[in-house]
């Protein structure tokens, strides 16, 4: 493949130079900014993530804040999610859907202050949408895109890592929740979250400055642990279910479809956008919806969407696959039409190396 071209368009990150200096082998480009996909290799990668701990560059989990009297009222329109009872110290996986209900984003919400915010969005252009909402209902509140880079720290030796660096505190924060820890004098939120099934963290970096001084800490303190830096890995993320907006759901994609509807509480959302579109379909139900698909005899990388096929008739599409070497199959994710979508029906997807058998299956594998 050819290479991409740098441009100041193509945003570079805090950590972009300890990136460089790891070796990185590939980039995608994710909120206008680099997004290592590969390190050694996907496999080596992801027997290391196992295995191990990574640091991770997710910088382009940009931050969208809300901050002023009318914050909380902006988020809650944003998302079907209840958001009443969340705490100060919280972090919610969000939903925001439009008007007609069809996804714009799956951010984690983060309640820094009953009057600031945080959105953490996946690839979408999600500001104008915000800022439109703040200008054409008068809200009284900031909306912008301050330089916060999450760095993620990842893998079954993570809280032995952040301990390290953090303190033994760290150790004590819960699944999704957050606290402030201090490094080299410097206040950083740091969560228990990420975009991996084999748990960790992820610190809330504020601006440039103290991205290479904590990413070298973190590799430094990591070095009898086998620290590697790492990135969201295609194969474990796809055997953990962990869905990638734009990929395998869009604005054409309801919540409910993309099976996040556990995290729609349209009911209870008062004043969320898209209430009335949700509200009918989680009344009726969706009549297509996510699933893990296993794909036998390999499958080629997956850069657009795969017809799957029963009978000769179209019930579907994947969105995501590869091979995995942990369960020697072909993994994928997704969308299946109601007729088909029960556990072990057997389909047909038409990859581009030809037509493969595949199964439906009601769960991930992690
Ligand atoms: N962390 C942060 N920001 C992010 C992501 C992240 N922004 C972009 C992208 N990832 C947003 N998408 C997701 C998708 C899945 C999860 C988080 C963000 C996730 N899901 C868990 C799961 O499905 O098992 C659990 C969610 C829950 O139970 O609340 O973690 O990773 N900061």
């Amino acid at each position: 493949m050819a290479l991409i071209s740098p441009s100041r368009r193509l945003r570079r990150t805090p950590f972009s130079d300890g990136v460089e200096a790891a070796g990185v082998k590939a980039y995608t480009v994710y909120n206008r900014m680099l997004l290592p996909t590969m390190f050694r290799s996907i496999v080596e990668d992801y027997h290391h993530l196992k295995s191990a701990v990574q640091v991770w560059d997710v910088a382009c989990e940009r931050q969208i804040e809300l901050r002023g009297p009318d914050a909380a009222r902006l988020m809650q329109m944003l998302t079907p999610r209840d958001l009443s009872k969340m705490q100060m110290g919280q972090c919610f996986y969000v939903p925001i859907v439009d008007e007609t209900g069809g996804m714009l984003n799956d951010p984690v919400a983060v309640k820094v202050a009953e009057d600031r915010w945080w959105i953490s969005i996946a690839d979408s252009d999600l500001l104008y949408w915000v800022k439109g909402l703040a200008y054409g209902y008068r809200l009284d509140v900031l909306v912008d895109e301050p330089d916060i880079s999450p760095l993620a720290v990842q893998g079954p030796k993570a809280d032995d890592l952040m301990a390290a660096v953090f303190g033994d505190g760290v150790r004590n924060v819960k699944f999704f929740r957050y606290g402030w820890f201090d490094f080299q004098g410097v206040s950083m939120a740091v969560a228990r979250s990420g975009y991996s099934k084999q748990g960790g963290f992820e610190i809330y970096v504020d601006g440039t400055a103290n991205g290479m001084p904590l990413w070298n800490a973190l590799m430094e303190a990591g070095k009898s642990m086998d620290v590697h830096a790492g990135c969201p890995n295609l194969i474990e993320r796809i055997e953990g279910g962990l869905l990638s907006y734009g990929n395998d759901m869009t604005r054409d994609n309801t919540p409910h479809e993309a099976g996040l509807g556990k995290f729609c509480s349209t009911q209870t959302a008062i004043g969320c956008v898209g209430r009335d579109a949700l509200l009918r379909v989680a009344k009726e139900g969706p009549t297509q919806q996510i699933r893990a698909i296993e794909i036998d005899g390999g499958v080629p990388p997956c850069d657009r969407a795969w017809p799957l096929m029963a009978g000769g008739k179209r019930v579907g599409q994947v969105t995501s696959a590869t091979n995995s070497p942990d369960y020697d199959t072909g993994v994928a994710i997704g969308m299946v039409k109601m007729t088909h979508w029960d556990e072990g029906t057997p389909l047909q997807v038409e990859t581009p190396d030809g037509p493969r058998a595949a199964t439906v299956h009601e769960k991930f594998w992690i």
